[in-house]
């Protein structure tokens, strides 16, 4: 019969990625994503976009930056990406705690909203410097709004009674202002769209003054707290980017 420690320390060498951590001094995102979303959405929701799954995924970023304690989230369609500074410590940095409890929080949050069992994945990205994060989201907007553009373009010919494989023929391979012109000849603007649909939204830390009552001498306190508040309305590239660094400056810290 094995030494029990010696078992433990054997079976324990199976345990191969639980050593790794995100690297020090290293600023960092973890980005959720429905996983199966398109299926999972089909019947539940308006298409291309539905304000009520949208409300839901908001739901699902403030919960994320709340428990993680990030500086920001931003989500557009069916992802998330939580930011975090390159200090920040929850569960010692540790990559396989991090990602399954990121999956696992909006998966949970985002079923109990909606009612019905719905997953995520999740996964985690280093950047060096504030460079490389402005970029990270840079990257995450443009994605959004080329989907969006593509999602408007595929379901607009759908409802028209296009097949799914005739809607993709149509628009395989078209440029951007092929696109805007095919919505356009409908009567739809694509930059008159929501901003939320074409350019995700922001979740970040705000501060507020809360005025009390002072038990003991029933004077009256002013304290300074932090809430959570959503950018629904965000400009694109350069003024984005702007905007991010803005938030990065001004963001109040955690609470005492
Ligand atoms: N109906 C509806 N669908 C949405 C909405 N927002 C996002 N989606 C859909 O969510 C899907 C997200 O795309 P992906 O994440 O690439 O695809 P997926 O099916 O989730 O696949 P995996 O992420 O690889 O598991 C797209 O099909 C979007 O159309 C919405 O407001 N309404
Ligand atoms: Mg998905």
């Amino acid at each position: 019969m094995l030494d029990p420690d010696e078992l433990a320390r054997r079976v324990r060498q199976g345990e191969l990625f639980h050593a790794l951590r995100l690297l020090p001094g290293a600023w960092a995102v973890l980005r959720v994503d429905g996983r199966g979303f398109s299926r999972f959405t089909q019947e539940r929701f308006e298409k291309p976009f539905d304000p009520v799954f949208h409300r839901l995924m908001v739901r699902t970023a403030s919960a994320l930056l709340e428990d993680f304690q990030g500086v920001l989230a931003y989500t557009q369609s069916d992802e998330i990406s939580v930011l975090f500074r390159p200090e920040w410590r929850l569960f010692d940095r540790e990559v396989e705690k991090l990602v399954s409890l990121s999956a696992g929080l909006a998966s949970a949050t985002f079923t109990h909203g909606a009612g019905v069992p719905a997953m995520f994945d999740g996964r985690v990205w280093l950047g060096a410097d504030e460079r490389a994060v402005l970029d990270y989201f840079a990257w995450r907007q443009a994605d959004g709004t080329r989907c969006a553009l593509q999602g408007w373009c595929y379901w607009t010919l759908r409802k028209e009674g296009l097949s799914a494989a005739q809607a993709t023929r149509e628009l395989d391979g078209r440029s951007t202002s092929f696109k805007h012109e095919l919505l356009f000849q409908r009567g739809i603007n694509f930059n008159d769209l929501p901003a939320w649909q074409r350019r995700g939204v922001l979740v970040r830390w705000e501060r507020y003054t809360k005025e009390g009552v002072d038990p003991r001498d029933g004077s009256r306190t002013r304290t300074t707290r932090r809430r959570l508040g959503v950018d629904a309305d965000l400009p694109m590239k350069d003024d984005f980017a702007r905007h991010l660094r803005d938030v990065l400056a001004t963001s109040p810290a955690q609470a005492p």
